[in-house]
């Protein structure tokens, strides 16, 4: 039989659902018994051969390289983050979104902020989104959508094409609702609490993948859900602020708080870096080192 490539969008115990890359043709596959003798995992995400057997069943052979691996949801090859933000119902302050683009940057993955419900503002939350835009779109692309109204859409679903997204940003901002906009077929269940995006009856615990009728997938549950930082040293934090990668201090070392000579302090105070991200970056390191002290 001839392999083929797939891609695992969704796993039940050891019955792996595949999705042919040509055709999107799904096929339930089982493990070759070496997985299990060589211990080899697998995971939704995962790019695999796999030699279907003609009646809808098949064997994956093989995973092939993962791009990388995210921890929460547990998925791999991701190639973006959606980060769907709000100025008002809910109010997404600055902190929260750099600590959402923080842990997008440690799993160095690219992040595309989405102001969401546009349909809603007008003078002291244009204003704002306007900030927003100051702050945000020197370092990552910003767009402006409303799930209600269809703005901003199709720009969107460009960013989505052909690629696997996971959609972030806290409770209520809209994420179902915006892929039910781009995509009605996906069905999500909007106004939920729930971490999953959708629980249909037969709740898997394991992410899913969601394929567009246009082409990429998106993850089924949103990503960084708890918005745990996890093991970070605190001076690690840097490497996740893009605007401070590349400034020389004073000291090869410096962490930007309180050293003399601080290249990053000189480029807020002449309004070059946003201070509300670096507000973030002491607040996020303040953070860090106080779960340090707390392990000695
Ligand atoms: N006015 C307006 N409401 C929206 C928009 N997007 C979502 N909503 C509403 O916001 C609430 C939360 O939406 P939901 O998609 O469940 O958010 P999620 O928790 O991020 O998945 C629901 O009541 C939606 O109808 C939008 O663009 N404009
Ligand atoms: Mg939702
Ligand atoms: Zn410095």
């Amino acid at each position: 039989m001839l392999r083929k490539r797939g891609i695992v969008v969704s796993f039940h115990s050891n019955m792996v659902t595949v999705e042919d890359e040509e055709t999107g043709e799904r096929t339930l596959c089982k493990l070759r018994g070496r997985f299990r003798l060589q211990n080899l995992k697998i995971y939704v995400g995962d790019r695999v051969e796999y030699t279907p057997d003609g009646t809808g069943s098949g064997v994956i052979e093989n995973v092939l390289n993962r791009k990388n691996l995210l921890e929460k949801p547990h998925v791999a090859n991701i190639d973006q983050v959606i980060l769907v933000v709000t100025v008002k119902m809910p109010e997404v302050s600055p902190y929260i979104i750099d600590k959402f683009l923080v842990l997008a940057e440690k799993n160095q993955l690219d992040t595309v902020i989405v102001v969401n419900k546009m349909d809603l503002y007008d003078g002291e939350t244009l204003k704002k989104v306007e900030e927003l835009e100051r702050i945000y779109s020197p370092l990552y692309p910003v767009l402006k959508t409303s799930a209600v109204t269809g703005l901003g859409l199709e720009e969107l679903k460009e960013y989505l094409k052909g690629k696997v997204s996971t959609l972030a940003g806290i409770s209520g901002v809209g994420k179902s609702s915006l892929l039910n906009a781009i995509n009605p077929g996906l069905k999500l269940k909007v106004g939920e609490i729930s971490q999953k995006l959708q629980r249909g009856r037969h709740t898997t615990t394991s992410a899913q993948l969601l394929r567009f009728d246009f082409g990429g997938y998106v993850v089924d549950t949103p990503g960084f859900a708890n918005l745990e930082m996890g093991e970070m040293d605190p001076e690690e934090l840097k490497k996740y602020f893009k605007e401070f990668r590349g400034l020389v201090c004073f000291f090869s070392d410096c962490n930007h708080v309180e050293e003399p000579g601080c290249v990053v302090k000189e480029f807020i105070s002449e309004g070059k870096i946003a201070a509300s991200r670096y507000e973030s970056y002491v607040r996020l390191f303040q953070e860090l080192l106080g779960k340090e002290k707390r392990k000695w």
